[in-house]
């Protein structure tokens, strides 16, 4: 498939919630949005980047930078094999996965549309419906957690996680949980906390949580693998899985007993896939995480998410719990705790282009 020509719409779109994490507040996302063109088809994808980085190091403008200077001149233009080619051909631009994880998913989309193929097919997956939780931001106090907690276990959200930090941990999670004896209850500190910090982290194991997501830097594997040794609650990794490479060496060392994949996070779908693949040998469950994304990412997370081993619920809720308006015509609606992947070739989505156009602040095209 030739990629011909390309374009990068970049939108404003604001969160219908305000999310708070450990790292910071966000109230809204500027989504660059790429289209790929080729033999009359097009592919998309967005990038999950953003103007601070709070949670890897990329930023919005240096990947667009990059996007426009570096990955789509050497992307377009040209007749790729498949997917994986176009991959191995970005490799000598070092790091930058979530830049690069935006022309090879949309490279993805556009190759598989090309055979006539549902992205989910052209990957190997082997579900047509995904099992999703729900990510709740750090709340203003204890009784808006709990109600927060109950909205969505009513929506039939499967597992519920809650953001953490120092100061709002042991006594959050124990009323949430006398509160919901039941619940599939998860933490995820983004990275706030040290290794010095294991005691305090270990009075979680009173909870019986799934898994506690990335409590040590966002850069680490050796401390979270000590502090797997004095945990009894799951370690899971999400910041520090940037590779599969990082993914072997986190299960080489125990440091994770979950793996939260991110294919934007990883550089696209193929290392995704690789991630997957080695989780599934060490027999380590992994789920698929949200970059709070627009239908456009969230369609591609969840086409990833029907590979086997992607057992555990992911993030990937609702559309419509975080846009009032979103970027796809399609709705992409989780029901009783389900979300059904989009029919049809590729990523089975289409552009509202109208609403575009209203909610563009910036974009560039690059062609062959
Ligand atoms: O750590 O998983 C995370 C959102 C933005 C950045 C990092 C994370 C998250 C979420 C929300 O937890 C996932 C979603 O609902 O898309
Ligand atoms: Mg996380």
């Amino acid at each position: 498939m030739k990629i011909e020509s390309a374009e990068v719409v970049v939108v404003e779109l604001p969160l219908n919630f305000r999310f708070e994490t450990s790292f910071g507040v966000q109230t809204h996302r500027t989504v660059p949005l790429l289209v790929l063109r080729g033999e009359g088809l097009e592919g998309y994808a967005e990038g999950v980047m953003t103007a601070f980085p709070g949670y890897r190091e990329e930023t919005l403008a240096g990947a667009l930078d990059l996007v426009e200077k570096g990955l789509l001149p050497a992307a377009v233009g040209r007749d790729w094999p498949n997917p994986e080619a176009l991959a191995r051909a970005l490799e000598r631009f070092r790091g930058n996965p979530m830049a690069k994880a935006m022309v090879e998913m949309a490279f993805w989309d556009l190759w598989a549309r090309g055979l006539g193929l549902p992205l989910k097919d052209a990957l190997g997956g082997v579900r047509d419906r995904v099992p999703v939780g729900v990510s709740l931001g750090i709340q203003p106090d204890l009784e808006a957690t709990i109600d927060a907690v109950a909205r969505h276990l009513e929506a039939g959200y499967r597992r519920i996680k809650l953001k953490i930090k120092p100061g709002w941990d042991v006594a959050v999670v124990a009323a949430v949980r006398e509160r919901f004896p039941e619940a599939h209850l998860t933490v995820d500190a983004n990275s706030a906390y040290r290794l010095s910090d294991a005691r305090k982290l270990a009075r979680l194991d009173a909870y019986d949580l799934d898994y506690i997501e990335q409590p040590l830097a966002y850069d680490d594997l050796l401390d979270h693998a000590q502090l797997a040794q004095r945990l009894d609650t799951p370690i899971c990794l999400d910041e520090s899985i940037t590779s599969a490479r990082a993914a072997r060496q986190a299960l080489e060392l125990g440091a994770a007993g979950v793996i939260n994949v991110k294919v934007a996070r990883v550089g696209g779908h193929g290392e995704a896939r690789r991630v997957h693949d080695l989780a599934q040998a060490f027999g380590v469950p992994v789920w698929m995480g949200g970059m709070l994304e627009t239908g456009v990412g969230r369609a591609h997370n969840i086409h990833a998410a029907t590979l086997a081993n992607f057992t555990l619920p992911g993030d990937t809720s609702s559309a419509s719990r975080y846009w009032a308006h979103d970027v796809v015509n399609e709705p992409l609606e989780a029901e009783e705790g389900w979300m059904p992947v989009p029919k049809g070739p590729g990523l089975g989505v289409t552009l509202d282009r109208a609403f575009l156009e209203r909610v563009r602040v910036g974009g560039f095209e690059v062609s062959g």
